[in-house]
């Protein structure tokens, strides 16, 4: 098991498809990582030390990640559509392209949906999360969020201490953090 992540095409159809290029262009847990986003895929592994998405309640490894990342908020989030209010509005403000200033942290609980992120030569990778995934977007990356066809995820929301949900949609290149990242991606 590993990460699935891809270019995306350029077609503009319904979001919630898969929209790879043809052939297949993947995306590395390497090329991600340079980007400064980080994922893991749990849910699988037979080894010890490993995230169980059954058990988020009790899990000690997710307890362990907690206390060594900072991450003291955390909440959960059901998108579906009779489950989330406003969930169409919801849904629209998530697909468009925004930064946060600090890091957007995600553990998939259930279901599946897509993390784009812009590459350094602004192409979109696709990265594909499902139950027992944890991704961290770095503050700054330019990124934005669409279920998939199955139309369902919940996912913990993680923060290290009060959580600022604030997204500047782009352009947003004037925060400090931009240039950062800038000079961090080159
Ligand atoms: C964001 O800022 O992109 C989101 O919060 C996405 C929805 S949470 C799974
Ligand atoms: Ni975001």
């Amino acid at each position: 098991m590993g990460i699935e992540a891809w270019y995306m095409d350029s077609c503009d159809e319904d979001q919630r498809k898969p929209h790879r290029l043809n052939p297949n262009q993947p995306v590395s847990v390497d090329e991600l990582k340079k980007l400064g986003v980080f994922y893991w895929k749990f849910l699988h592994e037979t080894a010890h030390n490993k995230l169980n998405a059954d058990i988020y309640e009790t899990d000690p490894e997710l307890e362990q990640i907690r206390k060594e990342q900072g991450y003291s908020y955390m909440d959960i989030i059901t998108i579906h559509k009779d489950t989330l209010p406003n969930y169409e509005e919801k849904l629209k403000m998530f697909y468009e392209e925004h930064l946060h200033l600090d890091d957007e942290i995600r553990y998939i609980l259930d279901g599946r949906a897509y993390f784009d992120v812009r590459d350094k030569e602004e192409r979109w990778i696709r990265i594909a999360m499902s139950k027992g995934d944890l991704i961290t977007l770095p503050a700054g990356i330019y990124h934005r969020f669409t279920l998939d066809e199955s139309n369902y995820t919940k996912a913990m929301r993680l923060f290290v201490g009060e959580p600022v949900w604030k997204a500047y949609n782009r352009p947003a290149d004037g925060f400090d953090i931009r240039q950062k990242s800038e000079s961090f991606l080159l």
